[in-house]
């Protein structure tokens, strides 16, 4: 019998809320479900692909492995394995402090609420400092922006709300990744900017490729990668030089205009024009139409967190939205308060914490924590430093570190030094084939979930919940679970708490305390998480298409204490333009490799499903014709990328959405080292060509991702 199963999806944070078709414990195939979801009916390609690993595609791991003496990785039952590892913990912690023992939540964790709540509740309860994320080898610019600008704690305005809106290296057409650092809704992305261009707002981008988001843009500039920081300066250098920012804005909650004008003076149109080789009055009509917006947005994606001085490009790109007043303010609408946490919005700056100038500090670098996570290109160094404190042990949640953090040279020998590594995962991917343990644990339509990782995403209030829609394989592990037993075997008591970003865990009050001997219920735990919620739990488990609550409208407040300001030019970023004014061009290499996303897989995941290897042989780089013809090149020639740290191999592809000089590569293909043999590979690691140990961030060490200076040239078959 054939039955219609009403959950959500949960690889990305745009929740779809979905049916999914079941024959005797079976999932068959997944439709969309608009029937109550704000972002009406929409699923992508990877829902489906979602449903054929759970049956098996991909390799999916249906059993944990263990690595035996004779050094092969074989099956393990999952209690033993438990046994072991908890053992293993308990007697390092015993020996070198909780320090020792380091946690690495990767993608995959982001969308298991309770296994990713539980891993928190594990950390706090241990106590260790280092807590590592994809965050950190990310956008984390975004957070170094925070720690020296400072806040407005009312948030960035919708996209739905602006009158003009600008993403800079993003596609969230592809990637459904928007608030709150990209402009777009994760769901149905294109829908959100419909309906914002119908309201009349003006959408600009800036992206070295034509992006499918594109297609929504009013003004595309398509500048050479890495000129962010040069491009926002001079964007902010005519809004001062025309008095066309938000003077009142500014006057109430800033400190540090003068600074401005004096950093980007020397930032003329022309000057960041020809440094990224894109036409002056493009540059003069962006900054007018933000200059003239009343409600403007302008923030970022990957690409310029991604390239050289991220972290300057984040702040030049944060600065240019302050100029314009681009916060929600006193009186306004909020669109989506929260459902299960509903929360109030001040108009209100909140100072900078500097928090990477305090304690704890890392062992191997000068630098310190941003929202209470270590950077993750410091793991290595970490595990490698010559100090009693060094990490022994690694857990990894739905990640794979070793892979993302780039420069296998470096990072590799530094994760087999490891006294422990144990990976949570449903792949055997690049981080799990050197690991100590994998631990085969569920997947999504096999566990309990609450729409927490939406909640404040949505574009209206919306909450859903699911029970597992299948049963999970027998051999398999929930996420949580494998946190909750390690946690008994080791004699920690946790409290699970219903933690967000900017908490400290230790300062929630309410929490629910575990016992190691009686096994918690997924469904209390959810219960637990909900008890704050709009539409109560009860109500959410008879409606498991979702529900959206009658809400009274929410306004944001007027600050209740006035003391924040934020810092729009602090001296070290100063003195960051100064350098960057100084720099000149890399002449050696041709090319700048850049960072994209596909639509068919979610970094690690999906790469080898059916959908994306009919697509994608390998990860092809793609390049515009004309490049390609000076190189000698024609669709699917094998083509050697060379950078300053080395060298990979893949086949060629046109693409006249790139602009000349421009290479763009996804990640995550292939081995971590090529073996040399191309197609039996599935492409080639970008991470081969970036470096963890030059080109590094200050602050947060973030590597070189995009814009890396490379050469190409055609491998002889
Ligand atoms: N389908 C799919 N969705 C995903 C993912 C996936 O792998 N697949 N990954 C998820 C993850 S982990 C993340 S972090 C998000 C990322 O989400 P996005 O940031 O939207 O990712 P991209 O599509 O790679 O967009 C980055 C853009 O930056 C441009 N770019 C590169 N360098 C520069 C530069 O120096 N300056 C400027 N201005 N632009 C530049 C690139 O051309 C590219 O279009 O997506 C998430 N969603
Ligand atoms: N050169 C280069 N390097 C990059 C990037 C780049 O563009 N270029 N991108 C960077 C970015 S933005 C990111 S976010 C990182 C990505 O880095 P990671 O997140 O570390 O890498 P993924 O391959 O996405 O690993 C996610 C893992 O989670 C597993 N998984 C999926 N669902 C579940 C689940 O329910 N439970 C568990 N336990 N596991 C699950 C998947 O099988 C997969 O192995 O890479 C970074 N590194
Ligand atoms: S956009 Fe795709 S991957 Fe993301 S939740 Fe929706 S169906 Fe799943
Ligand atoms: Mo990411």
């Amino acid at each position: 019998m054939i039955e219609n199963v009403k959950t959500f999806c949960r690889n990305c944070s745009a929740l779809c809320a979905m049916e999914i078709e079941v024959e005797d414990g079976r999932m068959l195939r997944a439709r969309p479900d608009g029937s109550v979801s704000p972002y009406g009916a929409y699923l992508c390609p990877k829902g489906q692909s979602a449903i054929e690993f759970h049956n098996g595609a991909e390799n999916r791991l249906f059993e944990s492995l263990a690595r035996g003496v004779d050094g092969v990785l074989a099956p393990i039952e999952a209690e033993a394995a438990l046994d072991a590892i908890g053992a293993k913990l308990k007697a390092l912690v015993a020996e070198h402090g909780p320090r020792c023992v380091a946690v690495y939540h990767g993608t995959g964790a982001y969308r298991t609420v309770l296994g990713g709540l539980m891993e928190r509740a594990f950390v706090a309860a241990l106590g260790t400092p280092n807590f590592f994320s994809t965050m950190t080898i990310d956008q984390s610019a975004k957070w170094v922006t925070m720690a020296r600008m400072g806040v407005m704690a009312s948030g960035k305005n919708a996209l739905r709300d602006c009158d003009v809106a600008l993403l800079a290296g993003g596609n969230p057409l592809v990637t459904h990744q928007g608030a709150p650092f990209a402009l777009a809704e994760s769901g149905a992305p294109s829908r959100g900017f419909e309906a914002a261009r119908a309201n009349g707002c003006k959408v600009i981008l800036v992206d070295p490729r034509r992006t499918e988001t594109a297609r929504h843009a009013d003004l595309l500039i398509q500048p050479l990668p890495g000129h962010d920081a040069a491009i926002f300066a001079a964007i902010a250098h005519i809004l001062l030089r025309d008095g066309m920012f938000d003077r009142a804005f500014v006057e109430k909650w800033c400190n540090g205009l003068d600074a401005v004008r004096e950093a980007v003076a020397p930032f003329t149109p022309e000057l960041a024009a020809a440094r990224a080789d894109i036409p002056v009055e493009q540059i003069e009509l962006a900054a007018k139409w933000l200059g003239e917006g009343r409600r403007v947005y302008a923030g970022s994606g990957t690409g310029p967190s991604f390239s050289a001085h991220s972290n300057t490009n984040d702040h030049m790109i944060e600065l240019v939205n302050a100029l314009c007043g681009g916060y929600r303010r006193e009186g306004d609408r909020m669109r989506n308060p929260g459902t299960l946490r509903t929360k109030p919005a001040y108009e209100m700056a909140v100072s900078p914490t500097r928090s990477f100038e305090q304690e704890p500090r890392c062992l191997s670098a000068d630098t310190g924590q941003l929202l209470g996570e270590m950077p993750s290109a410091l793991l290595p160094g970490e595990i490698m430093a010559d100090h009693p404190d060094r990490i022994r042990a690694l857990i990894v949640l739905g990640g794979d570190p070793l892979m993302a953090v780039g420069d296998p040279v470096v990072a590799q020998p530094a994760f087999e030094h490891l006294d422990l590594l144990v990976c949570l995962d449903a792949r055997l991917n690049a981080t799990g084939r050197i690991a100590d343990y994998v631990l085969a644990t569920s997947q999504p339509f096999e566990r309990h979930e609450i729409s927490i990782p939406g909640d404040a995403l949505y574009p209206a209030p919306f909450a859903q919940y699911t029970r597992p829609v299948v049963e999970k394989p027998g051999g398999v592990l929930h996420d949580w679970e494998v946190f909750w037993a390690l946690a008994a075997r080791m004699g920690l008591p946790l409290t699970f708490k219903f933690w967000n970003y900017g908490l400290r865990f230790e300062d929630i009050a309410e929490g629910l305390p575990l016992s190691g001997d009686v096994r918690p219920d997924p469904e209390d735990l959810c219960r637990f998480l909900a008890a704050g919620s709009a539409v109560p739990f009860d109500e959410l488990l008879t409606h498991p298409e979702g529900v959206r609550p009658a809400m009274q409208d929410h306004f944001v407040q007027p600050a209740p204490i006035n003391t924040g300001r934020l810092e729009l030019m602090p001296p070290d970023v100063a003195a960051e333009l100064a350098a960057i004014l100084a720099e000149e061009e890399d002449r050696r290499f041709a090319y700048r490799l850049t960072s994209r996303r596909i639509l068919h897989a979610l970094n690690g995941a999906f790469r080898d499903a059916g959908q994306t290897r009919r697509r994608l042989k390998v990860n092809f780089a793609y390049m515009i014709p004309d490049d390609m013809a000076r190189e000698g090149l024609a669709d699917d020639d094998p083509v050697e990328i060379a950078s300053e740290h080395g060298v990979i191999v893949t086949r060629a592809k046109a693409e006249d959405r790139l602009r000349r000089g421009v290479i763009s590569m996804t990640h995550m293909f292939g081995p971590l080292v090529s073996t040399g043999d191309l197609d039996a590979d599935g492409g080639a690691n970008v991470g081969q060509l970036t470096s963890l140990t030059q080109d590094l961030e200050p602050i947060n060490f973030m590597p070189r991702f995009s814009g890396i200076p490379v050469n190409v040239s055609k491998r002889e078959a």
